[in-house]
């Protein structure tokens, strides 16, 4: 398949002034009629008339009312079109039943939905399936369901049918169609400018009781766009509708938001804290799109990152703002890590702005969205809140209504600061992570910094041009106290010293507080001065930092067999442990490891091939450790985090539950579960019922609470996914294949599901040790599942084949096998573009 470049884009030959579509809803065969108003664009090139369309049985079309018969081409149709505006109508007919991709129009237990992003909608009729072109739409949807739903305010509606009417132009991308038995829980917000906006949320009847927490997130979501950013919402209605089958979290479709059920259903006995987490923030990125994405929509998918990393950003300082105390910077970190350095450092890494794709499906990766979330956060302290927010106003006021690059967006930046973002654009076109070493120098009075910034080949990027890195820099004195408040140092050269003088005694830097930039900060420092930080540093994101970079530095030096400092971590742990001036969910966090898939990268960054059995070895000997270490302060930790009733499910109470979790895990290490299955048994939510069972399950003594947790929650599709990925992920490394392949032959397991595939799949790749086992048998059974699901689902199975991306840092024999696994995919008929394109990057 033919690589699509920027360098390539062409303006669209016609605009449409408007379009009418017509559903007549049957489960194999349903009729798409369309009439669209094309007018030519001044600003083409020529007057082509081409119409992307896919799966598409075309019954008529007609120009201005004659009929004419198209030529179908690959990917859609053309057809001769007068030098002038005119109208376009068809009809098509399109099988929801028998699409199991999932994009397009499709049934999902008996209930149509649409997913249409990014270019889904050319399945449901032939148009100029490309965000550039915006239109307002109208929908009538003809069928016996009782509900249904399509973007836009409801204008009309009778026995059997609906119309809606969207008046924001629009990308085809936003268009949504929902319709079913379902059953809302309504309620109103008034705007900041008093108009009364009506919100409903949709779900299947006997999901009612878990609607509350969503709705509330989505009205906090909309005061927050407005006091915030000064965003008003801009329809009657806002509407988001839960479905069960769902390749991504959810969709930001105008006014219809459809969302996976597992990003937005919730409540205390079926929800774990970190559900409740991830459906607020959820739920308020797609809302935020509303302006990031809809009202100002993307040129073309290489600027994708232009709505989805200002989306992140936004809703991560929603969530901060939400549940303060500085932990939500540290989740976004470990989550950054995980996913997007993994991404930067393999074979997979690519640019913000990339400059091709084979498929844009492959690109919604954790680089467009959380580096281009970083990027943005960059930018931010840069330039300074005051200025970011003026900038903002600036590209709402410049672009609304428009389809933007990534360079109109900086050009909003240059032009409300009178800064040049030349250099700081290279953060949207260089890939990979910079690393920044860093030395010091104090000579009695002054103190100097100096950093190194290097950047990694990346694939088709060899070489690096020096970034501008905002370096977010405190400095300590001996006892403690903060000398020098932080502040931004703005590196742009390679090499770059920075000078504080007249300082009284050699201080303690805290260098990148708050993770100001998306960097690997490589500096020699005793375990003494670490130790010192995770005690003394007033940035919660360093002091973080200092016992995680304590904790891998034991970890490395058991691996390598160097003297680990394991008494200054312990000791450290102990001290930091025993400050009740620190919040429960920052004492749980930096009671937790550093991930093993961490320490092989960090291993491999070092020269040092890593062995994951060797990794998991030194990460159960090191938990074994600190539980025995800490053995005497267990029983008063876990008093002091028995949480008051009633559940909320608040910041508060989660990082109360959170650290009685880590303080079960160590207990359950010394007392061989007794702990965890007294918990287990009186668990009153789902929190405290999973950490439960996830202790049962690492200590090998899981199967009655297993049996009963099935037993009690068969019936819920949310849960049983649970049930599944949790064998998984704690399977002993020589178990893990054997149980994820049992578990496919459960009667409950759905591989056309998602959710349900990536609960055991997405979990086998998470159990590093054991998806890297020896035996090879867990790529091979990943291997047979991609090949099995890629022609049902060509986006999960592409995605599902990133577990493979970090294989050139293993042994020869992993390699060979892992090569064989991704060879084997490589080879099978008819492999999708999809999985055709992301294997064949792996491999290169
Ligand atoms: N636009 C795809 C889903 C999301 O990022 O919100
Ligand atoms: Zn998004």
């Amino acid at each position: 398949p033919q690589a699509i470049r920027l360098a390539d884009y062409a303006p669209p030959n016609w605009l449409v002034n408007e379009v009418q579509l017509t559903f007549r809803l049957a489960p194999r065969a349903t009729r798409v009629l369309s009439r669209i108003r094309f007018r030519p664009n001044p600003e083409a090139g020529g007057r082509a008339f081409f119409l992307h369309g896919e799966h598409l049985k075309l019954i008529r079309a007609s120009v201005d009312g004659a009929e004419i018969s198209p030529r179908l081409v690959d990917g859609g149709l053309e057809a001769d079109v007068p030098d002038a505006p005119f109208t376009w109508e068809a009809e098509v007919e399109i099988d929801p039943e028998a699409n199991t991709a999932l994009e397009g129009l499709y049934l999902s237990n008996g209930m149509y939905c649409t997913q249409c992003e990014a270019e889904g909608f050319r399945r449901i009729t032939f148009y100029p399936d490309r965000p550039d072109v915006m239109a307002p739409f109208t929908v009538r949807i003809e069928g016996p369901e009782p509900v249904l739903l399509s973007n836009g305010n409801p204008t009309a509606s009778g026995a059997g049918w609906a119309e809606w009417t969207d008046p924001w132009p629009k990308p085809a991308y936003l268009f949504a169609l929902v319709a079913g038995d379902l059953v809302a829980l309504e309620d109103s917000f008034t705007t900041m400018s008093g108009r009364e906006v009506t919100l409903k949320l949709w779900v299947r009847p006997g999901d009612e009781h878990k609607t509350e927490f969503a709705m509330e997130a989505l009205k906090k979501s909309m005061r927050w766009d407005e006091e915030v950013y000064g965003r008003e919402y801009d329809l009657d209605i806002f509407q988001i509708v839960a479905v069960s089958d769902f390749n991504m979290g959810a969709m930001e479709n105008k006014g219809l938001n459809i969302f996976n059920t597992s990003a937005v259903l919730a409540s205390p006995d079926t929800s774990t804290d970190a559900n409740f987490e991830r459906i607020e923030a959820i739920v308020a990125h797609e809302y935020f799109h509303n302006w990031t994405g809809n009202r100002i929509t993307c040129r073309d998918w290489f600027q994708l990152s232009l709505k989805e990393g200002l989306t992140v950003f936004r809703d991560q300082s929603f969530t901060a703002d939400m549940r303060p105390g500085g932990v939500s910077r540290i989740e976004d970190v470990m989550a950054l890590r995980g996913r997007q350095f993994r991404e930067d450092n393999g074979p997979l890494a690519h640019q913000v702005q990339p400059d091709s794709f084979v498929e844009i499906n492959n690109f919604y990766t954790a680089t467009i969205y959380e580096k281009g979330a970083e990027v943005i956060r960059m930018l931010k302290t840069l330039v300074g809140d005051a200025a970011y927010r003026d900038a903002l106003d600036l590209y709402f006021a410049r672009h609304d209504g428009e389809a933007c690059t990534i360079d109109d967006w900086l050009k909003v930046f240059e032009d409300a600061t009178g800064r040049d973002l030349a250099q700081f654009r290279l953060w949207y076109k260089q890939a990979g992570t910079p690393r920044l070493d860093v030395t010091e120098d104090w000579d009695g009075a002054n103190y100097t910094l100096t950093f190194r910034q290097h950047m990694p080949a990346t694939p088709g990027q060899n070489e690096k041009k020096p970034m501008v890195i905002p370096i977010a820099t405190g400095l300590l004195g001996p006892n403690g106290d903060e000398v020098v408040p932080t502040t931004v140092l703005e590196m742009t050269e390679a090499e770059q010293s920075f000078t504080f003088e007249g300082l009284a005694a050699r201080p303690v830097p805290s260098i990148l507080r708050g993770f100001s930039a998306p960097v690997i900060l490589n500096r020699e420092t005793s375990p003494e001065e670490r130790a010192f930080l995770l005690a003394h540093d007033t940035d919660p994101f360093n002091k973080w930092e200092a016992g995680r970079a304590l904790a891998k530095d034991v970890l490395i030096a058991m691996i390598t067999g160097e003297e680990p400092p394991l008494a200054a971590y312990l000791g450290a742990l102990a001290a930091m442990l025993r400050d009740e001036g620190q919040s429960p969910a920052f004492r749980a966090l930096a009671l937790r490891l550093p991930g093993e898939d961490d320490i092989a990268q960090t291993l491999f960054d070092a020269n040092v091939t890593p062995d994951p059995a060797r990794i998991h070895d030194a990460a159960e000997t090191l938990r074994q450790e600190v539980a025995e270490h800490l053995q005497d302060m267990l029983p008063r930790l876990a008093a002091e985090c028995v949480v008051a009733e009633p559940f909320a499910p608040t910041g508060e109470q989660a990082g109360q539950r959170a650290l009685a979790l880590e303080v079960l895990k160590l207990t359950t290490r010394l007392d061989g579960g007794k702990a965890a299955a007294a918990m287990f048994e009186s668990a009153g939510n789902m929190t405290l019922s999973l950490g439960a069972l996830g202790c049962l399950l690492d200590a090998e003594k899981g199967e009655d609470a297993l049996a009963a947790f099935a037993a009690k929650w068969q019936g819920d599709a949310l849960v049983m996914d649970k049930w599944f990925m949790m064998q998984v992920v704690h399977a002993a490394p020589e178990k893990a294949a054997a149980t994820a392949e049992a578990l496919t032959a459960h009667p409950a397991f759905n591989m056309k599901n998602p959710n349900r595939f990536r609960a055991v799949f997405g979990a086998l790749a998470m159990n590093a040790a054991g998806f890297h086992h020896a035996s090879g048998k867990g790529y091979d059974l990943l291997a047979d599942w991609i090949i099995r699901l890629d022609p049902l689902n060509p986006q999960i199975a592409a995605r599902m084949s990133s577990a493979f991306e970090t294989w050139k840092r293993y042994d020869a024999d992993r390699q060979a096998q892992i090569r064989a696994a991704l060879e084997r995919i490589k080879a099978s008929e008819n492999l999708s573009r999809d999985t055709g394109e992301m294997v064949g990057r792996i491999l290169a």
